[in-house]
Protein backbone atom coordinates (compact mmCIF):
# COMPACT_ATOMS: atom_id res chain seq x y z
CA UNK A 1 0.00 0.00 0.00
CA UNK A 2 1.39 3.57 -0.94
CA UNK A 3 -0.63 6.06 0.38
CA UNK A 4 1.47 9.60 -0.43
CA UNK A 5 -0.44 12.00 1.36
CA UNK A 6 -3.82 13.51 1.56
CA UNK A 7 -5.50 14.20 -1.80
CA UNK A 8 -8.54 16.01 -0.49
CA UNK A 9 -11.07 16.62 2.38
CA UNK A 10 -14.71 16.45 1.37
CA UNK A 11 -17.20 18.45 3.08
CA UNK A 12 -20.92 18.44 2.35
CA UNK A 13 -22.97 21.66 2.41
CA UNK A 14 -26.68 22.52 1.68
CA UNK A 15 -25.32 25.70 -0.35
CA UNK A 16 -22.26 25.33 -2.15
CA UNK A 17 -22.44 29.13 -3.09
CA UNK A 18 -23.03 30.39 0.28
CA UNK A 19 -20.31 28.18 1.51
CA UNK A 20 -17.96 29.17 -0.90
CA UNK A 21 -18.30 32.51 0.48
CA UNK A 22 -17.06 31.76 3.76
CA UNK A 23 -14.00 29.76 2.70
CA UNK A 24 -13.47 32.81 0.61
CA UNK A 25 -13.98 35.66 2.53
CA UNK A 26 -12.81 34.61 5.61
CA UNK A 27 -10.55 32.07 5.13
CA UNK A 28 -9.35 33.86 2.88
CA UNK A 29 -8.92 30.97 -0.17
CA UNK A 30 -9.69 30.69 -3.45
CA UNK A 31 -11.74 28.63 -5.40
CA UNK A 32 -10.09 27.61 -8.19
CA UNK A 33 -12.71 24.87 -9.88
CA UNK A 34 -16.77 24.02 -9.45
CA UNK A 35 -17.50 20.60 -11.18
CA UNK A 36 -20.49 18.95 -11.20
CA UNK A 37 -19.69 15.13 -10.86
CA UNK A 38 -22.87 13.66 -12.42
CA UNK A 39 -22.16 9.99 -11.62
CA UNK A 40 -21.94 10.90 -7.63
CA UNK A 41 -24.75 13.50 -7.86
CA UNK A 42 -22.57 16.31 -6.57
CA UNK A 43 -21.99 19.49 -7.81
CA UNK A 44 -18.21 20.21 -6.32
CA UNK A 45 -15.83 23.22 -5.16
CA UNK A 46 -12.27 23.10 -5.02
CA UNK A 47 -9.63 25.08 -2.63
CA UNK A 48 -5.67 24.05 -2.11
CA UNK A 49 -4.25 24.50 0.90
CA UNK A 50 -0.84 23.70 0.66
CA UNK A 51 -0.75 20.15 -1.16
CA UNK A 52 -4.15 19.40 0.44
CA UNK A 53 -7.08 20.55 -1.34
CA UNK A 54 -10.95 21.04 0.28
CA UNK A 55 -13.65 19.42 -1.97
CA UNK A 56 -17.11 21.39 -0.98
CA UNK A 57 -19.85 19.12 -2.00
CA UNK A 58 -23.46 20.27 -2.96
CA UNK A 59 -25.90 17.42 -3.92
CA UNK A 60 -27.81 17.86 -6.71
CA UNK A 61 -30.60 15.06 -6.35
CA UNK A 62 -32.53 14.58 -3.04
CA UNK A 63 -31.50 10.73 -3.50
CA UNK A 64 -27.98 11.61 -3.98
CA UNK A 65 -25.59 9.92 -0.92
CA UNK A 66 -24.19 14.05 0.23
CA UNK A 67 -28.55 14.66 0.15
CA UNK A 68 -28.99 11.71 2.62
CA UNK A 69 -25.64 12.36 4.48
CA UNK A 70 -26.76 15.99 5.35
CA UNK A 71 -30.13 14.87 6.28
CA UNK A 72 -28.87 12.04 8.70
CA UNK A 73 -26.17 13.88 10.26
CA UNK A 74 -26.22 17.42 9.19
CA UNK A 75 -23.23 19.66 7.07
CA UNK A 76 -19.71 18.71 7.89
CA UNK A 77 -16.83 16.44 6.76
CA UNK A 78 -18.10 13.85 4.70
CA UNK A 79 -14.76 11.79 3.80
CA UNK A 80 -11.04 11.65 3.32
CA UNK A 81 -9.51 10.95 0.44
CA UNK A 82 -6.15 9.79 -0.17
CA UNK A 83 -3.75 9.75 -2.60
CA UNK A 84 -2.52 6.30 -3.84
CA UNK A 85 -0.36 4.83 -6.49
CA UNK A 86 -1.76 1.67 -8.39
CA UNK A 87 -5.34 1.82 -6.97
CA UNK A 88 -6.63 -1.00 -8.43
CA UNK A 89 -4.35 -2.62 -6.02
CA UNK A 90 -4.85 -1.07 -3.38
CA UNK A 91 -8.36 -1.58 -3.29
CA UNK A 92 -7.52 -5.45 -3.72
CA UNK A 93 -5.25 -5.45 -0.55
CA UNK A 94 -7.41 -3.69 1.56
CA UNK A 95 -10.28 -5.96 0.57
CA UNK A 96 -8.04 -9.15 1.75
CA UNK A 97 -7.30 -7.26 5.08
CA UNK A 98 -11.38 -7.74 5.36
CA UNK A 99 -12.46 -3.77 4.55
CA UNK A 100 -15.59 -3.65 2.68
CA UNK A 101 -15.20 -2.02 -0.61
CA UNK A 102 -17.94 0.56 -1.71
CA UNK A 103 -16.52 0.49 -5.51
CA UNK A 104 -15.27 -2.69 -6.34
CA UNK A 105 -13.33 -0.83 -9.63
CA UNK A 106 -12.55 2.84 -9.86
CA UNK A 107 -14.43 5.14 -11.68
CA UNK A 108 -14.05 8.66 -12.85
CA UNK A 109 -14.86 11.26 -10.09
CA UNK A 110 -13.44 14.73 -9.95
CA UNK A 111 -10.54 16.39 -11.99
CA UNK A 112 -10.23 13.39 -13.83
CA UNK A 113 -8.98 11.40 -11.57
CA UNK A 114 -10.15 7.72 -10.51
CA UNK A 115 -11.26 7.35 -7.15
CA UNK A 116 -12.97 4.36 -5.20
CA UNK A 117 -14.49 4.41 -1.57
CA UNK A 118 -14.64 2.26 1.11
CA UNK A 119 -17.17 1.65 3.20
CA UNK A 120 -17.21 4.03 6.81
CA UNK A 121 -18.66 1.09 8.57
CA UNK A 122 -15.55 -0.94 7.93
CA UNK A 123 -12.66 2.67 8.31
CA UNK A 124 -13.92 3.49 11.68
CA UNK A 125 -16.74 5.80 10.84
CA UNK A 126 -15.18 7.90 7.93
CA UNK A 127 -16.24 7.73 4.49
CA UNK A 128 -12.48 6.49 3.24
CA UNK A 129 -11.61 7.56 -0.87
CA UNK A 130 -8.39 6.08 -2.78
CA UNK A 131 -7.74 8.57 -5.64
CA UNK A 132 -5.02 7.80 -8.40
CA UNK A 133 -4.01 10.75 -10.88
CA UNK A 134 -3.11 8.05 -13.97
CA UNK A 135 -2.29 11.45 -16.32
CA UNK A 136 0.74 11.34 -13.49
N1 LIG B 1 -19.34 9.12 6.73
C1 LIG B 1 -19.58 8.28 7.78
N2 LIG B 1 -20.70 7.53 7.88
C2 LIG B 1 -21.59 7.62 6.89
C3 LIG B 1 -21.41 8.45 5.78
C4 LIG B 1 -20.23 9.21 5.72
N3 LIG B 1 -19.98 10.05 4.70
N4 LIG B 1 -22.47 8.34 4.96
C5 LIG B 1 -23.31 7.46 5.53
N5 LIG B 1 -22.78 7.04 6.70
C6 LIG B 1 -23.38 6.09 7.65
C7 LIG B 1 -24.79 6.51 8.02
O1 LIG B 1 -24.80 7.44 9.09
C8 LIG B 1 -25.42 5.19 8.41
O2 LIG B 1 -25.02 4.82 9.69
P1 LIG B 1 -26.10 4.22 10.75
O3 LIG B 1 -26.60 2.97 10.08
O4 LIG B 1 -25.28 3.96 11.97
O5 LIG B 1 -27.14 5.29 10.88
C9 LIG B 1 -24.77 4.20 7.43
O6 LIG B 1 -23.55 4.84 7.00
C10 LIG B 1 -25.64 3.92 6.23
O7 LIG B 1 -26.03 5.17 5.70
P2 LIG B 1 -27.31 5.44 4.80
O8 LIG B 1 -27.72 6.85 5.00
O9 LIG B 1 -28.32 4.35 4.96
O10 LIG B 1 -26.71 5.45 3.37
P3 LIG B 1 -26.33 4.27 2.40
O11 LIG B 1 -25.99 2.99 3.11
O12 LIG B 1 -27.37 4.24 1.34
O13 LIG B 1 -24.99 4.92 1.80
C11 LIG B 1 -22.66 5.07 1.68
C12 LIG B 1 -23.86 5.17 2.59
C13 LIG B 1 -21.44 5.53 2.46
C14 LIG B 1 -22.52 3.61 1.21
C15 LIG B 1 -22.94 6.01 0.42
O14 LIG B 1 -23.06 7.33 0.88
C16 LIG B 1 -21.83 5.93 -0.61
O15 LIG B 1 -21.81 5.05 -1.45
N6 LIG B 1 -20.86 6.89 -0.58
C17 LIG B 1 -19.77 6.91 -1.54
C18 LIG B 1 -20.07 7.85 -2.69
C19 LIG B 1 -20.18 9.29 -2.22
O16 LIG B 1 -20.28 9.60 -1.03
N7 LIG B 1 -20.17 10.22 -3.22
C20 LIG B 1 -20.24 11.64 -2.95
C21 LIG B 1 -18.86 12.28 -3.03
C22 LIG B 1 -18.33 12.22 -4.45
C23 LIG B 1 -17.05 12.96 -4.71
O17 LIG B 1 -16.23 13.20 -3.81
O18 LIG B 1 -16.85 13.31 -5.90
Amino acid sequence: MNLSHIEHIGIAVSNLEEAVKYYENVLGLTCYAIEEVKDQKVRTAFFKVGQTKLELLESTSPDGPVAKFIEKRGQGVHHIAFAVKEIEKALQEVEQKGVRLIDQNPRKGAEGLEIAFLHPKSTFGVLTEFCEDKGK
